[in-house]
């Protein structure tokens, strides 16, 4: 994986040059062989730009032969450099035929054309496609592919590409050769190719103009009825996206993969989705409520790409948020009609207050539409994809659900079948609502997370209540000049006798006063409902002020959102020296009582107003971030409601009786309060021990077995090791099930957490090779074990550090993932400082260092 420094030059957006050659059809033949495939190409070229030499991309490929027109050239024809091939004088247009050979068992890396198992796959997006072939492997090169695979009949029954299957024979030799066609021009980033040996799950779907589609979802031998709910989930996607979008589905035949090795989620290949099995496989016994949102959610995101994405792609990759932060806000919104909106809503503001605010603060910050990059696969980001959601949700926000509409869909007539940029999107949007968005285009090319100081007064004689805000975005590591953006702000006013108002204020100023006549009682303002802005807002609200927020605003959102500020409110008062009981009102018992002894409808919800904000959530409101502080706060808080509501937490863990596992929004509901109160209960060990233990022996499905589990690994360390060792035991063939044991060990908050995972790695299912597993174990170790990972003695840091040089050398992309929590270094304290600082230069001093490795802890450094 080492890089000369050449390769090691950052790319800038405004250096986007149109490709010199376009490229119209292409013919591809793929001679399967694990160490030595033949890949031979056939393109049609078109000069775009006079003069110009024709670079292909290409990268750790062998190189046979190079023709034009039918005729071989000689070396000196043409240059080779590990990064491409260039042809210096070729026709305006002419027929190129290069072959390569590649070994598709020797990538680890999982990009281009690799081994998942026994499964050949292939990942191209963001440039895997030159590991290929040498290639225009860019999103603006266009082609129409034809593709022809050739490998052993009886191994690999089923040989895939994108498109419609236009043959299939087996020759003499006993090779089967299938040919596939996709009419829809495609950049390389969505071609692919699958031969394995699976079982196969069939269904169709008939669009809403009367074609039938034939869906096919692939998975290993014997888990036909784990990929039901995925089949399930693609139909509602297919519905969802007529109904609420128009948007039909294009071609006759859709089809799913699910592979064991993969780096990422899923990828939205024309015709031919591959995904990671974790987002395909569920049964009740394996899967927990947030793998089946999860598997729905995905299945809803690559099929959504279709048109957001395959349909209209992206001109280069600084644009990737033109489709992922779009197809993102698309399957937020699926999410929200299938399952619980205001938990999706929770989960999205979640991941942003979190690792995105995180991102905003590190030396990765970069805007939605980043200006440089080295390596493109380090922008598939919390920042490009989830504040880029968030994005395009204020636009819905301000332009209303009519003129979004009809927005989208001039957008995606007027591109169609093309490359775009976040600027001709924006233009369509401003056509057809006749809304000038110049100012709210600065959310795609400034960084940084704006924060909002808001107060209120309000005159008792005049009825008038005056609202001013004022933003103001910190500089970032890449930019240190803001301007003011425009910034939606829900807000509600809750007035006496349940009266209550809801308005859209537009920030545009640095400072703005909103003034609201007519005003009958002293009103209590929630600002920012349903989290309209990815802000941070700063405001003086009192405790009760708080609680009665949460206790009486419409929105579910606003509501757990005063909970969340509320315990920040009072962790921010204990590291001021306050007293963790005293502190605590006698208005927060009763109000976490009632809810607990309500059986209202949304229990999923009462079950996130009765959680303590995580770590994360915490860690972002300080500059210098109080580790330790914060950790023992949040203990203290814990054993206190414990103790204080403890009658409560059982009395209403006793009342919910569950039936057999259905996945449904009620049920979710009931099981998320229950393993809330069990968390609680669990702080009381010597008390509850039985409780634990009856959860997770009578469970009939994984999402209870799991909240025993996790409530008795934070609180009783023997029970656990009990558990989990029976938990292990039954699972042990099963590698997607062992991965939840993996990051049950790796999120251990004790010092037994490096003998932990020490020992997992030696289990038989444990790879370095499979990114699941390597995620669930060190994943869960850096990012959800704040006590072990943050250790003063620098043991956390060290781990990661050993961990990423190691898989450095067998998949950059994964390493680089898992580097992530060390470079905000300078956001603690000195020692720490010291300890993570000097992990990372030592990984700076590696001779082999990936790209994707040197450009974050090059930005971290320096
Ligand atoms: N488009 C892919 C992500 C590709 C990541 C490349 N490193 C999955 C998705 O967002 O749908
Ligand atoms: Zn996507």
């Amino acid at each position: 994986m080492a890089q000369n420094s050449s390769s090691r030059v950052a790319k800038h957006r405004l250096d986007y040059q149109p490709p010199s050659f376009l490229i119209s059809k292409v013919a591809l033949r793929f001679e399967l062989d694990k160490t030595a495939t033949k890949v031979t190409s056939v393109m049609q070229l078109e000069r775009q730009i006079s003069g110009a030499a024709l670079k292909l991309d290409g990268q750790d490929l062998t190189l046979l032969s190079v023709a034009i027109n039918g005729v071989e050239l000689t070396t000196s024809q043409y240059q080779q450099d590990e990064a491409s091939l260039t042809l210096v004088s070729v026709p305006d247009r002419f027929e190129l035929t290069v072959v390569t050979q590649i070994a598709p068992v020797d990538n680890t890396a999982l990009e281009g054309l690799y081994m998942a198992g026994d499964t050949y796959s292939t990942q191209c997006e963001a440039e895997g496609f030159r590991r290929i072939s040498y290639f225009l492997d860019r999103p603006d090169v266009l082609a129409e592919y034809e593709v022809t695979i050739q490998a052993d009949a009886k191994q690999y029954p089923y040989l895939l590409s994108n498109g419609n299957k236009v043959s299939e024979h087996i020759d003499a030799k006993g090779m089967r050769i299938s040919k596939w066609h996709d009419p829809y021009p495609k950049p390389s980033y969505l071609f692919a190719v699958v031969a394995g040996d699976f079982d196969v799950l069939t269904d169709t779907f008939t669009t809403r103009s009367g074609r039938e589609v034939s869906l096919q979802l692939f998975v290993d031998k014997g888990y036909t009825s784990k990929g039901e709910f995925a089949v399930a989930s693609l139909k509602r996607a297919m519905l969802w996206d007529e109904q609420r979008f128009n948007l039909e589905y294009d071609l006759d035949i859709y089809m799913v993969v699910a592979v064991d090795f993969f780096n990422m989620g899923a990828m939205e290949n024309k015709g031919l989705n591959i995904f990671n099995s974790k987002y395909v496989l569920a049964d009740a016994s394996t899967a927990t409520d947030r793998d089946y949102f999860n598997i729905e959610s995905i299945i809803g995101h690559e099929y959504f790409h279709n048109w957001t994405g395959n349909r209209v792609t992206c001109r280069d990759w600084f644009q990737l948020s033109l489709k992922e932060g779009l197809t993102v806000f698309r399957d937020q919104e699926f999410s929200a009609d299938m399952a619980s909106a205001t938990l999706c809503r929770i989960d999205a503001v979640k991941m942003i207050r979190t690792a995105q605010f995180a991102e905003d603060a590190s030396p990765m910050a970069h805007p939605i539409r980043p200006d440089s990059v080295i390596e493109m696969n380090n922008f598939y980001t919390v920042t490009v994809y989830d504040k880029g959601a968030e994005v395009i949700r204020m636009l819905q926000t301000l332009l209303g659900k009519e003129r979004f509409n009809a927005g989208l869909a001039l957008y995606l007539k007027r591109f169609d079948g093309q490359a775009a940029t976040c600027d001709d999107f924006l233009s369509a949007m401003q056509q057809a609502s006749g809304r000038d968005l110049t100012q709210f285009s600065l959310w795609y090319s400034q960084s940084g997370t704006p924060e909002l100081t808001v107060s209120e007064s309000y005159n008792t004689q005049s009825g008038q209540l005056s609202l001013t805000v004022q933003q103001h975005t910190p500089s970032t590591a890449d930019q240190s000049e803001k301007q003011p953006l425009l910034i939606p702000i829900n807000i509600e006013l809750l007035l006496a006798n349940d009266v209550k108002q809801t308005h859209l204020l537009q920030l545009t100023e640095p400072t703005q006063q909103f003034v609201f006549d007519g005003i009958t009682s002293q009103p209590v303002v929630v600002w920012l409902a349903h989290f309209s802005a990815p802000v941070k807002l700063i405001q003086q609200a009192e405790d009760t002020t708080l609680l009665h927020i949460a206790a009486q605003a419409s929105d579910g959102v606003a509501r757990w959102d005063a909970m969340q500020q509320f315990w920040s409110r009072k962790v921010q008062q204990v590291i001021n020296g306050a007293d963790a009981v005293l502190v605590l009102p006698e208005l927060l018992f009763t109000t976490m009582q009632q809810w607990l002894s309500q059986s209202g409808p949304d229990l999923a919800l009462t079950a996130e107003l009765l959680t303590l904000p995580d770590f994360d959530t915490l860690a972002e409101q300080y500059s210098v971030i109080p580790v330790d502080a914060i950790l023992t706060a949040l203990q203290q808080f814990k054993q206190h409601l414990a103790t204080r509501l403890q009658a409560d937490f059982n009395a209403c863990y006793q009342s919910i009786t569950q039936t057999r596992y259905q996945y449904n929004e009620a049920s979710v509901g009931q099981r998320s309060l229950k393993a809330i109160c069990l968390s609680y209960l669990a702080v009381n060990t010597a008390a509850h021990a039985e409780l634990l233990k009856t959860h997770y022996h009578q469970a009939d499905n994984m999402t209870d077995k799991m909240s025993a589990l996790v409530a008795s690994q934070q609180h009783c360390p023997e029970l656990f090791n009990a558990l989990v060792s029976d938990f292990a035991n039954s699972w042990q063939h099963d590698a997607l099930v062992m991965d939840k044991v993996f990051s049950l060990v790796g999120s251990e908050p004790s010092e037994r957490v490096f003998t932990g995972i020490e020992k997992m790695l030696t289990h038989p299912v444990f790879s370095w090779k499979n990114p699941n597993r390597v995620r669930a174990l060190f994943s869960a170790f850096c990012l959800r074990n704040p006590q072990q990972f943050h250790r003063i003695d620098g043991k956390g840091y060290q781990l990661i550090k050993q961990t990423v040089a190691k898989l450095d050398l067998i998949n950059p992309q994964i390493a680089a993932r898992l580097i992530t929590p060390l470079l905000s270094w300078r956001r603690f304290d000195n020692e720490r400082q010291q300890l993570m600082r000097s992990a990372l230069q030592s990984l700076a001093s590696e001779q082999t260092l990936s790209n994707d490795v040197f450009e974050k802890v090059n930005r971290s450094l320096n």
